[in-house]
């Protein structure tokens, strides 16, 4: 059941490229950030889902002790590149991949020159989000988006490895295209749709 109107929930994460999506793609819900004074929600799992879960759970029972306003959940994304020629590396791994190299760029031009000579350049992005309303069970709704890799980075839009993903269908990355067009596709906004449409149908 609604208890705010709109549904006001918070979100799980630390990563401003996230936040900023979601607020872009869950217009009708009122997202809260994780605070700063919040803990490092653990993630340690060998899949999304096991993450994503982990993090909703962890935020949830932190909020119910810690919260500093009535929410009506928590909703925590785990997601991640996986490049079929990296066995799906880097995958859950995505945040943590090349840890020595803080800079996206730098992460990038090293994914790229991972991959073999002449190697199958297909890949996609997954997200798994894991909905833990705050008295009732916790739910995962997962979205994927086919693509391949760029040569090389291309654009500034988005974040992480958006400057060398091409979706299926487009000549430019989710670095060079708009964010409407990322979001008409995209992993995060297709869980989202489904994230929403279960939402709805359920009343919560
Ligand atoms: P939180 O756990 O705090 O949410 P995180 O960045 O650590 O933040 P993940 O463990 O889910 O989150 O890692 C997701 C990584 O996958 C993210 O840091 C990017 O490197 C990559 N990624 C996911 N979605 C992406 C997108 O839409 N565009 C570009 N890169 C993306």
């Amino acid at each position: 059941m609604i208890v705010h109107s709109p549904l006001k929930v918070v979100l799980a994460s630390r990563n401003v490229g996230k936040l900023r999506e979601f607020a872009e793609l869950l217009p009708d819900i009122q997202v809260v950030p994780w605070p700063a004074d919040a803990p490092e929600l653990p993630e340690t799992g060998a899949f999304f889902q096991d993450n994503a879960l982990q993090k909703a759970e962890g935020a949830r029972a932190w909020w119910l002790a810690h919260g500093t306003e009535p929410v009506d959940g928590v909703l925590a994304d785990d997601s991640g590149l996986c490049v079929d020629a990296l066995w799906g590396g880097p995958g859950v791994l995505s945040a943590r991949f090349a840890p020595d190299l803080p800079a996206y760029r730098d992460k990038i031009r090293r994914l790229l020159a991972m991959l073999p000579e002449g190697a199958v350049r297909t890949a996609r992005f997954v997200c798994v989000l894991a909905y833990a309303p705050l008295q009732a069970p916790p739910f995962t709704i997962s979205g994927s988006v086919e693509g391949s890799l760029a040569l090389e980075p291309r654009g500034e839009s988005g974040f992480g490895y958006d400057p060398i993903f091409l979706p299926e269908g487009h000549d430019h990355t989710f670095g060079e295209l708009p964010a409407e067009t990322k979001h008409s596709l995209s992993h995060r906004a297709r869980a989202c749709q489904a994230l929403w449409r279960r939402l709805l149908g359920e009343g919560m």
